[in-house]
């Protein structure tokens, strides 16, 4: 089944496992090809300039993945050996096998930021300085909204106060948007307040936009033109990506506005979770479509609960020793959101119940 749950089962581990909407698939089957390569995919071409008008940006690129979105652009903002500063927790420095260091050949400055974003004054006393010691910053990365937070969004004012940093020290701004129309959605405005302060950006559609592949890039032109031939480099050039851009442009036209209803959910759900006894969860972080719950006042660690959960039919991610993610998302509907809470509720019971026999 499209566009929907394919069972019983309600996942909320990521907005990753989104299905693509019927007209989606249409869209794909009816899309005009070329090879990309020779950028003569119309529907790719397309969908590239609709993005780069949207971001307000001179050009765009398609690429098959957010990871390698965020590491061709660390390649095109940089040269090997320079420094990057970026969050402690952020998605780059977590998540993608240590891309930036092993194949980009550059130096991550981790960071810890406030509810996912830095600090200007701690990116200024990060910069390292000119000297023969040391490796060159050259790059500051952000993530917007920022997954580990919790969805939290990097407010276009905290964006202009960094701008102001990266400027006066010749830095690059880069920001992994992956869930950038989360956080226009939430704030209730144009996108482009979020991209105007940054050097260039990248944003998924396969996430809560639905579609089955791929993230753009977007930037100035000579920018893109380097981030093509390292995407080329490095396997990424896709031929009749038509067929990615397809539903891409459907993305970019009907699945932004709703992502309000999975920020809707979210806040149910997270007010939910919250009344129950043992669970604890930040609802000052709980701006977008996920929720972090802390479940160690019920004395167990997360993969515990996960497991529980699982057991009867609902699935969430381990985020860390004691806290566990869940994320709203298209398929996912106020009915669900009810059932999830029932079934944690009755999971915590039965944890309760048992207390001592878990560790
Ligand atoms: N995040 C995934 C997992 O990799 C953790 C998820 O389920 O949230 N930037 C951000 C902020 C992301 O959250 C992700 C995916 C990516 C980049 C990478 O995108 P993909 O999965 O397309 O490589």
């Amino acid at each position: 089944m499209v566009g929907a749950k394919r069972s019983n089962v309600i996942d909320l581990r990521s907005d990753t496992v989104t299905m693509p909407t019927e007209e989606m698939l249409e869209a794909i089957r009816g899309a005009e090809l070329g090879d990309d390569v020779y950028r003569e995919d119309p529907t790719v071409n397309r969908l590239e300039e609709m993005a780069a008008k949207k971001m307000g940006m001179e050009a765009a690129l398609l690429v098959p993945s957010g990871t390698m979105a965020n590491l061709v652009s660390l390649m095109s903002n940089t040269k090997r050996g320079d420094c990057v500063i970026l969050e402690a927790e952020s998605h780059i420095y977590w998540y993608e096998v240590g891309g930036i260091s092993t194949i980009a050949g550059l130096i991550p400055w981790p960071i810890r930021g406030h509810m996912g974003a830095l600090d200007p004054k701690d990116v200024e006393e990060a910069i390292r300085p000119k000297d023969i010691h040391f490796p060159e910053t050259t790059l500051v990365c952000i993530e917007n909204t920022h997954n580990r937070a919790g969805g939290t969004v990097v407010t276009p004012k905290q964006i202009e106060a960094l701008c102001k940093v990266t400027r006066k020290y010749g830095l690059k701004l880069y920001m992994d948007g992956a869930r950038i129309f989360n956080a226009a959605v939430a704030l209730k405005v144009d996108v482009r307040e979020f991209t105007r302060h940054v050097d260039n950006l990248m944003f998924s559609l396969s996430k809560g936009l639905c579609c089955p592949v791929g993230s753009v890039i977007v930037g100035d032109s000579d920018f893109i033109e380097r981030a093509r031939k390292i995407r080329k480099m490095l396997g990424g050039g896709m031929r009749k990506a038509g067929i990615i851009a397809a539903p891409g442009i459907i993305a970019l036209e009907k699945m932004i506005d709703r992502l309000e209803e999975d920020h809707v959910n979210a806040k149910v759900l997270a007010k939910g979770v919250a009344g129950i006894e043992g669970l604890h969860v930040d609802l000052g972080r709980v701006q977008t479509n996920i929720v972090l719950v802390d479940v160690s006042g019920l004395g167990v660690n997360s993969n515990i609960f996960i497991a529980k959960l699982k057991e009867r039919g609902l699935l969430v991610s381990y985020h860390s020793r004691n806290i566990v993610r869940m994320v709203t998302h298209y398929g996912i509907t106020r009915e669900d959101i009810e059932r999830a809470l029932t079934i944690i509720e009755d999971a915590v019971r039965e944890i309760k119940a048992r207390s001592g026999d878990y560790f």
